[in-house]
């Protein structure tokens, strides 16, 4: 569609109360000709849900996930690598707020997300319900957990929601620079002492099937994905994904010298993959469902933070209505 049809179109679906199945043929041409859906064109309201539902949970999985990582800033073996990993903490924050304001701009207020959230009743990703028991956790994270969302989001950023799409493109970027940092402190590790290599080992051993979770139930089990696909959402089925992962992954591990905890792990050189063995579909449903190891833990910890933040969010809510004030008198003056 030429940008005057489509603005034609935009304006239009504003301002004239047009009947909805006519809205509902200008959306799908919009989707259909790759035209990026705005806040304030005209969407139905499974698209506009399926979207909160999606982003709110990306948003959540980012600061929820900075509690494992976090959980290490205080024993990293060095100042190079506190100050790292201070750093990617802080983005993970980062990403949190562009989510969320992106998910605010479908008209849902963050204070109910995060209340969905402290209450259980919005998900986050599987991967940050597992513990992190050593400093190889680190690097397992950055490798394996990074690498899968740079898998899975990269395609996000070609969402035909244009502030998730938008958000995407920053996120990936920095994902890339934490997956690179996690190889690389696995690299150190697995060319150190024989103890430093065992325990990189012992880390991609428990990391590497919660990674393949993370792409979510195998396609034929996925409620939401064909629809999402068909609205320009997801541009990949899970199981796409995920083979894409373990085919990216697997030369990875060759060059740190590791092994992938999975005996049936071949490379198939008719179809020209990697081919994996069975992942444990029970598990995911557990840890979704709340009975991963950390759970509980992680979420009790998310809304004493909360409640420990209340007063930043007072003063400043104080503060913008104070500066609103002085604005007002400004101007009337
Ligand atoms: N964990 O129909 P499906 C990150 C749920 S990276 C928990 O396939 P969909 C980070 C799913 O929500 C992690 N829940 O769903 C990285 C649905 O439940 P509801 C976050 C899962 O949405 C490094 C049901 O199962 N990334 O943040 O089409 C450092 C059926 O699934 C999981 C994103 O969120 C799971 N693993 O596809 C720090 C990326 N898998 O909602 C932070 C954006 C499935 O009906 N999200 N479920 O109750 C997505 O791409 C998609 O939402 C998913 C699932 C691929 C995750």
């Amino acid at each position: 569609m030429h940008d005057d049809a489509l603005s034609e179109t935009r304006s239009e679906s504003r301002s004239a109360p047009t009947a909805e199945a006519e809205l509902e043929r200008r959306f799908e041409a919009m989707i259909a000709d790759e035209v990026r859906i705005e806040p304030r064109d005209w969407m139905p309201e499974g698209y506009r849900r399926t979207l909160v539902r999606q982003i709110a949970q990306h948003a959540h999985s980012e600061i929820i996930g900075m509690q494992p990582e976090g959980n290490w800033i205080t024993r990293a073996p060095s100042l190079r690598r506190k100050a790292i990993l201070i750093a990617k903490v802080q983005d993970e924050a980062g990403h949190g707020l562009y989510l969320y304001s992106a998910a605010e701009t479908l008209g849902i207020d963050r204070e109910d997300l995060l209340d969905l959230l402290h209450t259980g009743r919005q998900k986050y990703s599987s991967i940050f319900n597992y513990p992190t028991l050593t400093w190889a956790d680190m690097g397992a994270i950055g490798w394996l957990v990074d690498g899968a969302a740079i898998m899975n989001q990269v395609p996000l950023c070609r969402c035909s929601y244009g502030p998730y799409g938008r958000a995407m493109v920053r996120i990936c970027k920095e994902e890339s620079f934490h997956q690179r940092q996690g190889f690389e402190i696995l690299h150190t590790l697995s060319h150190g002492t024989p103890a430093q290599k065992a325990m990189a080992q012992d880390a991609v051993n428990r990391f590497w099937w919660p990674s393949l979770m993370m792409f979510g139930p195998p396609d034929a089990a996925s409620t939401h994905s064909a629809q999402s696909a068909a609205w320009g959402i997801k541009r990949f089925g899970n199981d796409e994904l995920r083979q894409r992962f373990v085919d990216m992954t697997v030369p990875q591990a060759q060059a740190l010298g590791l092994t992938l905890p999975d005996p049936d792990l071949r490379w198939d050189e008719r179809s020209g993959h990697w081919r994996f063995g069975a992942v444990d579909w029970d598990e995911l449903d557990r840890v979704i469902r709340g009975d991963g190891p950390c759970n509980a833990q992680r979420v009790e910890r998310r809304r004493t933070a909360h409640e420990d933040g209340a007063w930043v969010r007072d003063s400043a809510e104080a503060y913008a209505a104070k500066h609103a004030d002085t604005t007002r008198a400004t101007a009337a003056a």
